[in-house]
């Protein structure tokens, strides 16, 4: 198994960090490759609980080598803190590896992007505010700055003088807000690149040695295929590709050493910030959902929206992402629901629809179809096999399976590591 991609199935927070971590013991790297730290991933193991934002979640599992890779975008700030808090609980991050062509996020993106979503008032994203969207916007407008730049006064500063020549007219003429200063932010990045330094790899030719050594590398995705800027619900999306294709750019790996990709699909939806929901639930239902299942952002502290399952949105991942297999998380939130609808159509202006339609005004009038599965009241947490869990629950992972379009390899009935049933 020389490389695999975990993505998240649905519109993120599906559990990935918890799968990720599951993987730990059997992989040798673990590599974000999008987003930043606008995501998410808990850990739990033990009694202890872990919040990644920016690190890939097998920095926990002591034989990984964590990697950030080309395709990350990188706030220092949050990464040194989130590194002096892993080792202040004794979490060893000195493996890390990061790339030197990651972009950097910077006072201005941040600003940027709470700027623009306060204008945008009742169309807004919905985004965590941390710079995401600004950060890749230079990114692929040629002006960003990347970790490398952090290590050449010269040009960190020119770059950044250059960025601030025009955001700061962005930001006083159409924002009224005040202009931040050039030699500041230099001064502040040019703070971190010491710190970094230790870190900086050229990550793409790293991970090239290791697949040659046969080691296996997982790549981790940050968010959700729905909320893919390309495949996504467009434009509330975040602004990269979680999707498979984006992990081959955001790792550099090409897509020949990839041989299996995992979908982590929760057993209901959620979704946090704007953005058509077709199964969302405004009723107790959602608030039982939200409230058993602890539907609340790790990064904003948002409430996650929720819903019943959506069988159109887990075919559509499988294929986007070509994937191999799905592992179902947080069966066990379902436990009590003595009907479980489940969505397997859309019905769109008085027809049937199977497929994701790619039609952005169809997708948000579409109206869920629904077939209800009947539910289980046992305690599934404790279960380790399959055949421990009760019928109607064995019966609602088949249901979800040949709806899916992949085989269901593992179900999370817990947060816990071990709270895991492998199959196979
Ligand atoms: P951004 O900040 O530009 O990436 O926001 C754009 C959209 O992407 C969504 N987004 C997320 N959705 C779910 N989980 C995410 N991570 C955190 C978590 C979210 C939180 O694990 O709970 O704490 O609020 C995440 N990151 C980005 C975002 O809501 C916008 O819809
Ligand atoms: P990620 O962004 O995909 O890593 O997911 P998050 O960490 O944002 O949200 C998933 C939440 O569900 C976390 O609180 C996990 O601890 C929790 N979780 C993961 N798998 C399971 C499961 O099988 N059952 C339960 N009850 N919780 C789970
Ligand atoms: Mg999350």
């Amino acid at each position: 198994m020389p490389a695999l991609v975990l993505v998240g199935a649905q519109w993120g927070d599906e559990g990935k960090g918890k799968a990720t971590d599951l993987l730990g013991g059997s992989v040798d790297y673990v590599v974000r490759y999008q987003g930043g730290n606008n995501a998410g991933h808990t850990v739990v193991i033990g009694d202890q609980k872990y919040a990644l934002h920016l690190l890939p979640s097998g920095i926990l599992s002591p034989n990984v080598t964590p990697v950030i890779g080309n395709g990350v975008v990188i706030d220092p700030a949050v990464l040194l803190s989130e590194l002096a808090g892993l080792n202040d609980r004794g979490i060893d991050t000195s493996k890390l590896l990061i790339s030197g062509n990651a972009h950097l996020i910077t006072p201005y993106h941040r600003t940027l992007d709470k700027v623009t979503e306060r204008f945008l008032g009742k169309r807004r994203i919905g985004t965590t505010g941390r710079g995401i969207g600004p950060t890749y916007a230079d990114k692929i407008n040629r002006v960003g700055i990347r970790v490398q730049d952090l290590f050449d006064e010269s040009i960190l500063r020119q770059k950044i003088e250059a960025a601030l020549h025009d955001k700061n007219q962005i930001l006083v003429k159409l924002y009224n807000r005040r202009t931040i200063p050039a030699d500041l932010v230099v001064e502040e990045y040019l703070g971190y690149a010491e710190k970094i330094k230790p870190f900086l790899a050229d990550t793409t030719l790293v991970l090239d040695e290791a697949l040659k050594a046969d080691k296996v590398v997982l790549l981790e995705g940050g968010q959700g295929t729905l909320l893919d800027v390309d495949h996504g619900t467009y434009p509330f999306v975040t602004s990269s590709n979680p999707t498979a294709g984006g992990a081959c750019t955001g790792a550099g790996i090409g897509p020949t050493k990839i041989d299996r990709v995992i979908g982590i699909l929760k057993a209901y939806t959620t979704r946090v910030g704007s953005g058509p929901f077709p199964t969302e639930l405004l009723d107790e239902d959602g608030e039982a959902l939200r409230r058993i299942g602890g539907e609340r952002g790790v990064t904003t502290g948002r409430d996650r929206r929720c819903g019943w399952f959506d069988a159109v949105i887990a075919r559509y991942a499988t294929r986007v992402n070509g994937l191999t297999d799905f592992f179902l998380t947080k069966l066990d939130v379902l436990t009590g629901w003595e009907q479980i609808p489940v969505c397997v159509a859309y019905e769109i202006d008085g027809k049937r629809v199977e497929e994701l339609p790619y039609n952005q005004s169809d997708f948000h009038h579409a109206k869920p179809i629904y077939e209800t599965l009947p539910g289980w009241t046992e305690d599934i947490s404790k279960a380790k096999t399959f055949a421990e869990l009760p019928k109607n629950a064995q019966a609602y992972v088949k249901a979800l399976e040949e709806m899916s379009g992949a085989p269901i390899s593992a179900i999370g009935v817990g947060p816990g590591r071990d709270e895991t049933i492998q199959i196979n």
